[in-house]
């Protein structure tokens, strides 16, 4: 059995370095760990796929009348467990979840307000595809001891903590608590996080955009523009050559990106106008958001920053630009010159 060796740093070795430099609380070091605890378990489960009896659909649906595979539903349980069994340190919201009924006794003993996408991907399930689980952390406001939605809906700039984890070939779980992206790969056979990243840093300029270009006839001009740009190449105004990617699991093109750089995009589209977007907010724009600012990057909404946007319902809808600096800024640009075009 291979012992972690005296240079390794575990997940919660690192977290109380970070609070005896007074970068963290006692609190939010033991919330983290109990969401990375809870991490290892939904690993476990995925990581049985057919043989687990859990594959395919709840036959319930979520909160926005989605689909539910039956990992969605045991991934949110375990988190809500976990969080229970760690002494509510946290008030919850999830994507799975309808907020009218409070969960008893979720009072956040700990001050925290906990969101998270507790299988992001999931429809990549069935098809033995990474998915993850994506989660943010914010204060609850002094003197609330029973928040309702109205207190999460905080700007992602008040993000205390942002991370998700991935279910791939490895599981990894990517941290930032405002002092850098750092990366723990999980020790299957220690059941232990450990550092294996310490500040992921993203390059300001790419070759790789990961977009569903199947929407194009649905997007507005100044998109259809950019990515038209991007697809034309060297023998187009960019005057280089682009890969794409797109594996419709959005925690496995934004680690791709921490890792490597790259742009993911998921725009606005006319399929459904009343939507600003497919993705949400809360749960899914705001934590990247963070992770890639931290790592150097950028985050818009193809308008404006995505952590300046002032929530206005929990699981409210935006456009998404993220990754590379200069090629956000880029896409940024496209949409600015159309609208003064208009
Ligand atoms: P499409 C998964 O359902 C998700 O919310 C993100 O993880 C992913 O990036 C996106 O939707 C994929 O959307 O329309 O390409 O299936």
């Amino acid at each position: 059995m291979p012992q972690l060796h005296a240079q390794t740093v575990s997940l919660s070795r690192y977290l109380i370095e970070e609070q005896r430099a007074g970068r963290i609380d006692a609190e939010l070091r033991q919330l983290i760990a109990v969401v990375a605890r809870a991490c290892t378990s939904i690993a476990i489960a995925v990581g049985k796929g057919a043989l687990g009896g859990v594959l395919g659909d709840a036959g319930t649906g979520n909160v926005q009348g989605e689909a539910q595979k039956k990992l969605d539903v045991l991934s949110n349980d375990i988190l809500l467990e976990a969080n229970a069994w760690g002494g509510h340190l946290a008030a919850c919201a999830s994507e799975e979840m309808d907020h009218s009924q409070p969960i008893p006794d979720a009072y956040p003993r700990g001050g925290f307000l906990l969101l998270f996408d507790p299988l992001d991907g999931s429809s990549n399930i069935d098809v033995n595809v990474s998915v993850g689980t994506i989660f943010s952390v914010l204060r609850c406001p002094e003197g609330v001891t029973r928040p309702g939605d109205e207190h999460f809906l905080q700007a992602g700039r008040q993000q205390v903590a942002a991370g998700y984890c991935i279910y791939g070939p490895s599981t990894m779980l990517v941290l930032s608590t405002g002092h850098g992206t750092h990366a723990f790969t999980l020790d299957r056979e220690q059941g232990v996080f450990v550092l294996t990243q310490r500040g992921m840093c993203i390059p300001g300029q790419t070759r790789e955009f990961a977009i569903n270009v199947s929407n194009r006839r649905h997007w507005e001009p100044a998109m259809q523009a950019y990515v038209d740009d991007l697809m034309a190449g060297s023998e187009g105004p960019r005057g280089k050559d682009f890969n794409m990617r797109w594996i419709a699991s959005m925690v496995a093109d934004v680690h791709r990106i921490l890792t490597r750089g790259g742009i993911f995009i998921y725009p606005w589209d006319n399929k459904d106008p009343g939507k600003a977007g497919k993705l949400r907010l809360m749960y899914e724009a705001s934590p990247m958001g963070m992770l890639v600012e931290q790592a150097g990057g950028a985050a818009s909404t193809g308008r404006e920053a995505i952590l300046e946007l002032q929530p206005q319902h929990l699981h409210q809808r935006v456009p998404v630009f993220l990754g590379s600096r200069q090629e956000v800024e880029e896409a940024v640009a496209y949409h600015h010159r159309h609208d003064l075009s208009m």
